[in-house]
């Protein structure tokens, strides 16, 4: 017991570390975990096999606050479980490895969808501004260039820990034409950015989304040039809380981050993310099509009706 929560810890550990970085990746890495620890339980009976994905629940879930497409692919996969009237530890772990598979299908599945959907608005020799670094943007702005548009990118470089620079790489080795400027830059730059694009934490029940920290600067920049600023996303990042009064809790990281070694008495916060306000969004290019915020939950309740329960 103690050597399976080590490897959720480990998890949890790359994951509060940025070592694993961006929500599809967190939870990717939160749902293989779990699929290693329930095939090497050693649980005796259901019981103990339920308090031991329970507990490497807690742990993952502590690892990031702001991350509900972890947090639903987690509490999935421990329902079935649950749910299972089966009592054999064997026979559960194999339910839950069934629904890891599952559930990395889904993601695989809405990644593809997105990326075919996306990359029709990606004009022939247009600017693209994007924020921080989202995997499903770079898939999306991957397979634009597979189609054979030619575009460029402006990358902001993302302060405190640059996450810019990563999608400044990929967007190098795909053959785009590159551009990184600071985040404060993203105002001069925005007149000639023919589409912002960035991907998303999490959702919430009003339509919102939530960002890298500096995404809500920059769909206000947009929306005052006019430059349409589109959100890309599963749905699955949907906080169900929300629906129910909750607000999304926002990760306020180390001071570390911006300054190691800052004069005594300096208040330094370091807040991860931000809200961005649905009449900021033109759309949510997710697996179901472009969307409104403004109707993104009927959506995720008829996708997937589980969520809310
Ligand atoms: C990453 C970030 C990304 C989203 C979406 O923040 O804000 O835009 O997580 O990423 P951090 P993806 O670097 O702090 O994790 O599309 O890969 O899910």
């Amino acid at each position: 017991m103690r050597l399976l929560s080590e490897s959720i810890q480990i998890t949890a550990e790359k994951i509060k570390r940025l070592e694993i970085q961006g929500a599809r990746n967190i939870a990717i890495a939160a749902i293989k975990a779990v699929e290693v620890l329930a095939r090497q339980t050693k649980a005796r009976s259901k019981r103990d096999f339920l308090k031991e994905l329970l507990s490497a629940k807690e742990i993952l879930f502590a690892a990031r606050e702001t991350e509900p497409l972890m947090r639903n692919a987690v509490r999935w996969m421990i329902n079935q479980a649950e749910k299972s009237r089966e009592t054999s530890v064997q026979k559960l772990a194999r339910t839950v490895s069934l629904s890891s598979q599952r559930f990395l299908e889904n993601l695989d599945d809405s990644k593809e969808k997105i990326a075919q959907i996306g990359a029709k608005r990606i004009r022939n020799h247009s600017t693209i501004l994007t924020h921080c670094h989202s995997s499903t943007v770079t898939y999306l702005l991957k397979r634009a260039k597979q189609e054979g548009k030619s575009f460029e990118v402006i990358c902001t470089e993302t302060r405190p820990v640059f996450q810019g620079r990563t999608t400044a790489k990929e967007m190098l080795d795909l053959g785009v034409k590159t551009t990184l400027i600071v985040d404060s830059a993203a105002r001069f730059f925005m007149n000639q950015v023919d589409l912002a694009i960035v991907g998303a934490d999490a959702i919430t029940s009003e339509g919102n989304v939530i960002n890298k920290i500096g995404t809500s600067t920059i769909a206000l920049a947009a929306h005052e040039a006019r430059t349409p600023f589109y959100v890309v996303s599963e749905l699955l990042k949907f906080d169900p809380a929300t629906m129910y009064g909750d607000y999304e809790k926002i990760e306020e990281r180390s001071p570390n981050e911006i300054w190691k070694d800052p004069p005594r008495n300096l208040v330094i916060r370091n807040p991860a993310f931000d809200v961005t306000r649905r009449d900021f969004i033109h759309g949510i290019i997710c697996e179901d099509g472009i969307v409104s915020p403004h109707s993104v939950t009927e959506v995720v309740r008829r996708m997937y009706p589980w969520i809310f329960e």
